[in-house]
């Protein structure tokens, strides 16, 4: 039922935006059960335009259960009621192996799609993903290895899983932003430099779900569900829509106690947010504004994003609920055991950074033990003169601080931005058996060694 409300609202969105709709295709559900959600997914090469008229080799994602669906950037969209079961058959068609990770969805070890939890998918190969939709959120999948190639080739897609709230919204968006390093031709560049490998590549196209400054109608005096992921490798994305304000109501893990309202929304890799937007009767432009993330990165002005029209009056919004997400604290106290992580950078040789925690490189680590239900505080310490944001597989946690400063409301994060040369410290319960790895989401950074594992014993 709720599948078919969001559908109807997809649909009067179709309306809205007409051909310009950006918003990607769901994925079929095969099974007839309302309670499992049963899909086929490809990942294969594939062209798109990001210039037009000038088609680039990329990676995509397809719908592998609808007939002559075509590979997009995104993805195709999974969706998914809160408690559903969901069975993703996934068929590998690029050249390369690969695997899948569904970033911020409380997966059991084997559906977490790292080098620790799965054997790779070969060439041809299939793996069957199956998981229970715990949370409701705005979560996304992509490859877990070789992940600054796969997923700057395109391979990233949204996850929905509704949480059946009547927001009064004349539109539910998914928006995926990313950037991607194009030469003259509209190709993706293959080249790599040292700056590349320091920042995270940083790409001369800006990108909302595959496009660059592409155009949406919204009608007048309505409220919209907007959701965000930042699947770039090292950009970070700070939104404003001038005149306007976002209204968080949600974060990686799921609703807020509460919402509040911002004018900037700052957005590291891997991060999610899902905020109300109030259309009044003229037109938006969603920008982002430079933010420092350290090592001098050059301020280009603010970069227009996505142009909002607005067409003819819709239903007026209703009132919002009175209560939101449940998010209970996780409690923790003195005697809390903590756990330092540090951050640290080495630039010493030319052309080979490498990225440490505890001046560990992935994968010569030493795993961190943890048993079923134990309470820790991990305090991350960012030794670097840049901003990493930290990623935990296999369960959410709660920030405490920054720096001895609050972090804003409770809420349920799977991905957190640690600035540079300061410290962030989350509470976390391990509420998952398996092995699960925590890395930095800038790509190049996971891919030169700031990643880790923790073990938590059954
Ligand atoms: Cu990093």
């Amino acid at each position: 039922m709720k599948r078919l409300l969001f559908l109807l609202i997809l649909s009067a969105c179709d309306d809205v935006d007409g051909a310009s709709s950006i918003q990607p295709e769901t994925l079929t559900d095969t099974n007839p059960d309302p309670r499992i959600v049963e899909v086929e997914l490809v990942a294969t090469t594939a062209t798109h335009e990001y210039l037009p008229g000038k088609p680039a080799d990329v990676m995509a994602f397809k719908d592998g259960a609808r007939t002559g669906a075509a590979p997009s950037i995104p993805g195709p969209l999974l969706e998914a009621n809160l408690g559903d079961t969901v069975i993703v058959h996934f068929r590998n068609e690029l050249s390369h192996a690969t695997t899948i990770h569904w970033h911020g969805i409380r997966v059991p070890n084997a559906a977490d799609g790292t080098p620790v939890s799965q054997m790779e998918v070969p060439p041809g190969g299939t793996y069957d993903y199956e998981f229970t939709a715990k949370d409701a959120g705005y979560f996304w999948y992509h490859p877990h290895m070789m992940g600054d190639v796969m997923i700057e080739a395109g391979l990233y897609a949204p996850i929905v899983v509704h949480d059946g709230l009547d927001l009064g919204v004349a539109a539910d968006r998914a928006f995926v932003l990313d950037d991607v390093k194009l030469e003259a031709s509209g190709k993706l560049s293959d080249k790599t430099d040292n700056l590349d490998l320091m920042l995270g590549r940083m790409g001369n196209v800006v990108l909302i779900n595959g496009r660059q400054r592409p155009s949406i109608t919204a009608a007048a005096g309505t409220r919209e569900r907007w959701r965000f992921v930042t699947a770039a490798n090292g950009r970070y994305f700070n939104l404003e829509l001038p005149g306007q304000m976002f209204r968080v109501i949600g974060w990686d893990g799921g609703l807020l106690p509460a919402p509040y309202e911002t004018s900037t929304l700052l957005i590291a890799p891997g991060e999610r947010y899902d905020v109300l937007v109030e259309i009044g009767d003229q037109p938006l432009e969603l920008r982002t504004l430079h933010y420092d993330r350290g090592h001098d990165i050059p301020d280009p002005g603010p970069i227009t994003l996505l142009s909002i029209d607005v067409g003819s009056p819709g239903p007026p919004p209703g009132a919002l609920p009175s209560s939101w997400g449940d998010v209970a604290p996780i409690p923790v106290s003195g005697t809390t055991p903590r756990r330092q992580l540090v951050l640290r950078e080495d630039d010493t040789v030319p052309n080979l950074p490498v990225f440490t925690i505890n001046d560990e490189a992935f994968p010569n680590i030493t795993p961190v033990p943890g048993t079923m239900n134990q309470i820790e505080v991990w305090e991350v310490v960012n030794m670097a003169e840049m901003d990493h944001p930290f990623h935990l597989h296999g369960m959410s946690f709660q920030a405490v601080d920054a720096s001895g400063a609050p972090v804003g409301p409770r809420g349920w994060k799977d991905t957190i931005n640690v600035p540079q040369l300061e410290t962030v410290r989350f509470a976390v319960r391990f509420d998952a058996p398996g092995r699960w790895m925590y890395h930095c989401h800038i790509l190049e950074h996971a891919e030169r060694g700031m990643m880790g594992e923790l073990v938590v014993a059954p």
